[in-house]
């Protein structure tokens, strides 16, 4: 996916031109993955511009920061704001925010000096994740032989940089082999997630989605799509899901902030019961929409407007 440059970063208190928002090849970030990100989306709504859940995406970033021994040395409170100060500036009236937090320029070795993080937060209009296509109809995911990190290795509920070369190599072989996306499994053969996405399972009426054991990130649109659908009167339970619990569903949905909700069609070739997007699938993305565009006052909670 190409990027869409806008006029302006947000660099540790300063907006910096896009083209000048540059970190040293030194920077130890790049050499070691050492570093946390939030991806967060913001939409037209009638009031203006809206970021959708910016708080929780601005808490989650300060949980990763904590997990890597980093302090981003700005608060929730001021990241909220730095984030709707980017967007006004950019005149984006929706699109995808990231925040990162790095360590700067300055030693070299895989102890890091982890005093010295750095913040930035970029924002740039972004379509669909996984594809017009995969969007509309559904999504074909394959189960990956690259096996999702774990609690023992890199733990997977903090949203580290370089945790996505896990994410990575599966997506990548997977898109080699023909498919839209992959699912990785834990050590033990549970369902964990997408390469950059949660699932949900639905079989006679009762959602199923991986629990935070299962080496999850704990994904702010997985909890969304949790309150929306108990809201609508579903059981949501979450619990491991094998594989083959997967085969036999009625019908199965990707979760995350790029991706949105995505059907999925088939995995490992064998195709969902409900071609297409079905339609508990279809339901629980019109509620979403009705919530992050606004139009269902019911959570607007959920909304910070520019
Ligand atoms: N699991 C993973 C591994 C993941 O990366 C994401 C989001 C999710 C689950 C869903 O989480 P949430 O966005 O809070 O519902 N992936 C982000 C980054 C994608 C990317 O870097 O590319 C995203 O969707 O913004």
């Amino acid at each position: 996916m190409k990027l869409t440059p806008t006029s302006t970063i947000w660099m540790d208190g300063e907006f910096v031109p896009w083209d000048e928002a540059q970190v040293h090849v030194l920077t130890p970030s790049l050499h070691y993955g050492w570093g946390v990100y939030e991806g967060i989306r913001a939409y037209e709504t009638a009031e203006g511009p809206a970021v959708f859940r910016l708080r929780e995406h601005l808490q989650r970033l300060h949980d990763s920061a904590r997990v890597y021994l980093m302090d981003p040395g700005w608060s929730v409170n001021e990241l909220t704001e730095a984030s709707l100060e980017l967007l006004r500036r950019t005149d984006l009236t929706s699109g995808y925010l990231r925040p990162i937090v790095y360590l700067g320029y300055g030693t070299m070795g895989v102890a890091p000096q982890l005093d010295s993080a750095k913040v930035a937060i970029a924002a740039w209009p972004w379509g669909s994740y996984l594809g017009e296509k995969a969007e509309q109809d559904g999504c074909r995911l394959v189960i990956s032989s690259w096996q999702r990190n774990g609690v023992h290795s890199v733990p997977p509920l903090a949203k580290a940089t370089g945790a996505y070369v896990n994410s990575a190599l599966a997506k990548v072989a997977a898109i080699r082999s023909g498919y839209d996306d992959a699912l990785m499994l834990t050590p033990t053969g549970h369902v964990a997630e997408a390469s950059a996405a949660n699932i949900f399972a639905l079989r006679d009426g009762v959602m199923t989605t991986p629990p935070v054991s299962d080496n999850i990130l704990p994904g702010i649109t997985r909890d969304t799509v949790i309150t929306l659908a108990r809201d609508l009167g579903y059981e949501v339970r979450e619990q491991s899901l094998t594989r083959s619990e997967l085969y036999v569903a009625d019908e199965a949905f990707l979760t995350g902030t790029a991706a949105e909700i995505v059907p999925v069609t088939s995995v490992d070739d064998r195709p969902v019961a409900a071609a297409g997007c079905g339609p508990v699938t279809k339901q629980l993305r019109e509620a979403f929409q009705d919530v992050v565009h606004g139009r269902n006052t019911d959570y607007r909670r959920w909304l910070s407007h520019v």
